[in-house]
């Protein structure tokens, strides 16, 4: 019997990578001086490591071979995603992103229903917290019963080990619960601690391999702007 809902943060419950996350990587790089600039389009390559911290040291090990490494790079990586951080709560405090088609309402459906709900991210903590509060409502922090965050685990998604830890938190069989994703690395990470996992796809992820999924959609839908099935089938 489904008890839970567990939900992943970044491009399901809002698109937050395009416009927040990417511009906040670059105007970090800026103000160090840096002449990093990750497009649309490449960004969409970065993505293909999830954690921020990971990602820069994707960048450069991958486009930025040029680059004189100082011999403390990983304190220096974790300090610009420390400022990164910081950039990207002040843009949501000053500018709400919205959330998805569907989000809210499924929330409020679950709540009613009585389901649990939790979050599996990657992104940090803090991130999370003003998201909710500044898109969904002031108090949905305390929503969720469970939020599993960043670098509470070594190994970030596609390792199922930021599941393993909210299933733990829950104290929830994986068979218990649905995980809601938006990528490749999400489905991968919820499929490896055994979830059931329905996707909601985006301009960055349409394209990923999707293997396994209860469902694939457009995204979570409304009354007035209903979702459309990519695989998968809706059986009510
Ligand atoms: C998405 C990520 C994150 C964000 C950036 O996480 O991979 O790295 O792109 O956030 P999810 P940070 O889809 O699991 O929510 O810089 O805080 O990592
Ligand atoms: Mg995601």
């Amino acid at each position: 019997e489904l008890k839970a809902l567990i939900f992943d943060v970044d491009g399901t419950l809002a698109e937050t990578e395009r416009d927040a996350h990417r511009v906040a990587f670059n105007e970090t790089f800026a103000e160090y001086h840096l002449d990093w600039d990750w497009s649309v389009e490449l960004y969409g390559e970065l993505l293909a490591v999830t954690g921020g911290k990971e990602r820069i040291k994707f960048y450069l090990d991958r486009y930025r071979p040029d680059y004189l490494r100082p011999s403390n790079l990983d304190a220096f990586i974790a300090e610009l995603h420390q400022k990164k951080t910081a950039r990207y709560n002040a843009m949501l405090v000053n500018q709400p992103i919205p959330l998805r088609p569907g989000v809210r309402r499924l929330l409020a459906e679950a709540r009613q229903e009585g389901l649990r709900l939790a979050i599996a991210t990657t992104t940090s903590l803090q991130n999370v917290i003003t998201l909710l509060e500044g898109s969904l409502d002031p108090a949905a922090a305390h929503w969720f019963e469970v939020i599993a965050a960043g670098d509470i685990v070594a190994a970030k998604k596609p390792a199922p080990d930021i599941y393993h830890q909210a299933l733990k938190a829950l104290g929830l069989k994986p068979t218990q619960c649905l995980a809601i994703e938006d990528s490749g690395n999400g489905i991968r990470s919820a499929l490896g601690a055994h979830i059931p996992t329905i996707i909601t796809v985006n301009d960055y992820t349409r394209h990923e391999d999707f293997t396994g999924a209860l469902l694939v959609v457009d995204h979570l839908g409304e009354p007035e702007q209903p979702f459309t099935v990519l695989s998968g089938n809706v059986d009510n």
